[in-house]
């Protein structure tokens, strides 16, 4: 039996012509000033799939003020809640129309299959429309209990010009967590995409012109952090920052914003437990768990990568899981077969490597994988399914966000022991509980110092459920009645009544 199970090249590489990005400025596309670029080569099969423009400070400055101007204009944010929708709704729609080719340079740019490329747009496409639904039917608080000549007025406004700073490994689906939610609440905006994966936002302001949207409303600049993300985060014309990445980053934004006091949601890292109680339907457990661990390949925050089991089952689950990883379909991301695909980039392959090798030699065990991986008639980088066990708290491998297709797992004898592994981590994104009993399942639920919990499932998604972390997995939450309240700002209207004197 081979060890592991490869999808070999497709031969299907082949970009016609590299994307190019430009940036959008105040309702038009611009090259940089200077002429200069950048570029992004497929992880997978090393063409050349973009060129984008690259942004300094001069074209983040002009990006703000569009916003500033186009949001002091009012054209959006005091256009009805109404021809928001029917913008949004139009958006979902072109979305939909040019699924296959955001998919494939979403699969070229990241790596990531093809299937779970167009499951992610399609995703995008619905939360446009919940978004558009969610305009409709903004609202405040009337108060008529504050005496016969008062009346109170709770008002909910657009908070202003929100920055918008998104990572690469869901290009379109996170941008479509922040971006539709702003737009409904009748905010303007600047999206920064991660350098590494520029082209999808790219076409989503295409598509944002074409329905429509007025000029300066969404302003998208590409580049890198520096100087553009800090930029960004900084500026004193910028109402908030919305940001999805690393914990590290997350920090910068929060001091380069604190200058200005402005409002910063994060959706930060994850180290994410799942805990597996001696009840639980072990052939459910290890089919969810497998998937939880390869999903996107571990380069997701919600990846269910730290396993913690009851002592008794460890030894069997451990095995399940091992035999399910080794049918898991690595390889290339354009063959509709594949689960898992590339790696993002070398330095990535290598600090998920330096986690694995450095827990092996701490005396943890490697039951499957642990190294790089060749697919027959690609150059681009693969990582092997990895299963490791007999990890313990202290070790890197147990507390920090490994982002590759890597499980730890670790054991417990009771529920305290089983809550103090799961909740000794800086970060508390998700969580995961498994057992047959409601009572353990909502203790754990209960317990656990995480934004959400899956309870005999992972990572199933919705666009009417908040989603975010606490602790140093961030602050804010996306999706759901929260993720449009987060770009509004309270008024409050006190109002005296009739010609009685105070
Ligand atoms: O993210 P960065 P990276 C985690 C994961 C991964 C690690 C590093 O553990 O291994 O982060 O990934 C912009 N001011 N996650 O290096 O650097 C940058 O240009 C403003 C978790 O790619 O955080 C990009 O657009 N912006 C995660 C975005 O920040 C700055 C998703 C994210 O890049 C900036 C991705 C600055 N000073 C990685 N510096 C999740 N939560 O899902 C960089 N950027």
């Amino acid at each position: 039996m081979t060890e592991f199970t490869l999808i070999p090249s497709a031969g299907t590489a082949a970009v016609d012509a590299p994307f190019t990005g430009r940036h959008l400025i105040d309702g038009t596309w611009q090259d940089s000033a200077d002429g200069r670029t950048f570029e992004r080569r497929s992880p997978s099969h090393g063409v050349l799939v973009s060129r984008s423009a690259l942004a300094g400070a001069d074209e983040t400055e002009a990006a703000i003020a569009a916003a500033r101007r186009a949001f002091d204009a009012g054209c959006w944010s005091r256009s009805s809640g109404k021809d928001r929708a029917t913008l949004l709704l139009k958006v979902a729609d072109l979305i939909d129309a040019r699924r296959e080719e955001i998919a494939r340079i979403e699969v070229l740019e990241s790596g990531k299959p093809i299937a779970q490329a167009r499951a992610e747009i399609e995703g995008a496409a619905d939360i446009w429309r919940y978004a558009a639904a969610l305009a409709r039917t903004l609202h405040g608080d009337s108060h008529n209990s504050l005496g016969a000549d008062m009346l109170g007025l709770v008002l909910k406004e657009p908070i202003g010009v929100v920055s918008i700073i998104t990572p690469w490994n869901f290009p379109f689906l996170i941008v479509s967590q922040k971006l539709p939610f702003a737009l409904a609440a009748g905010c303007t905006c600047v999206v920064k995409p991660s350098e590494l994966t520029p082209s999808t936002t790219v076409m989503l302001g295409e598509m944002l012109i074409e329905a429509g949207l007025p000029a300066g409303v969404v302003n998208i600049v590409l580049g890198y952090g520096d100087p553009v993300g800090a930029l960004m985060s900084e500026h004193t014309a910028v109402d908030m920052v919305t940001f999805t990445g690393s914990t590290g980053v997350g920090k910068a934004i929060t001091a380069a914003a604190s200058g200005t006091l402005k409002k910063v949601a994060l959706e930060l890292g994850g180290k994410n437990p799942q805990v597996v109680f001696p009840d639980a339907d072990l052939d459910q457990a290890a089919d969810a768990i497998t998937f939880g661990v390869y999903f996107n390949a571990g380069e997701c925050c919600n990846s269910g990568s730290r396993i913690i089991v009851h002592e008794d089952i460890a030894r069997d689950l451990v095995s399940r899981v091992v035999e399910l990883s080794r049918r898991v379909p690595f390889g290339d991301p354009l063959d509709e077969a594949t689960k898992v695909g590339a790696i993002i980039s070398d330095a990535h392959q290598a600090k998920i490597d330096g986690y694995v090798k450095d827990a092996a030699s701490a005396g943890a065990e490697v039951q499957l994988g642990g190294g790089e991986m060749e697919v027959p008639g690609l150059p681009g980088r693969f990582y092997q399914p990895t299963v490791v066990s007999g990890v313990t708290p202290d070790m890197a491998i147990a507390r920090e966000e490994v982002f590759g297709p890597v499980l730890s797992v670790l054991t417990f004898r009771t529920m305290d022991e089983a809550l103090a592994l799961a909740n000794g981590a800086a970060y508390g994104l998700s969580a995961g509980v498994w057992s047959d009993s409601v009572h353990t399942c909502l203790e754990f639920s209960r317990r656990v110092q995480a934004g959400t919990v899956w309870t005999n499932t992972w990572m199933d998604g919705f666009a009417e459920l908040p989603f975010g972390g606490v602790k140093e997995s961030g602050s804010g939450r996306e999706l759901g009645r929260y993720g449009i309240e987060e770009f509004l700002e309270v008024k409050t209207v006190q109002m005296r009544i009739g010609r009685t004197r105070q």
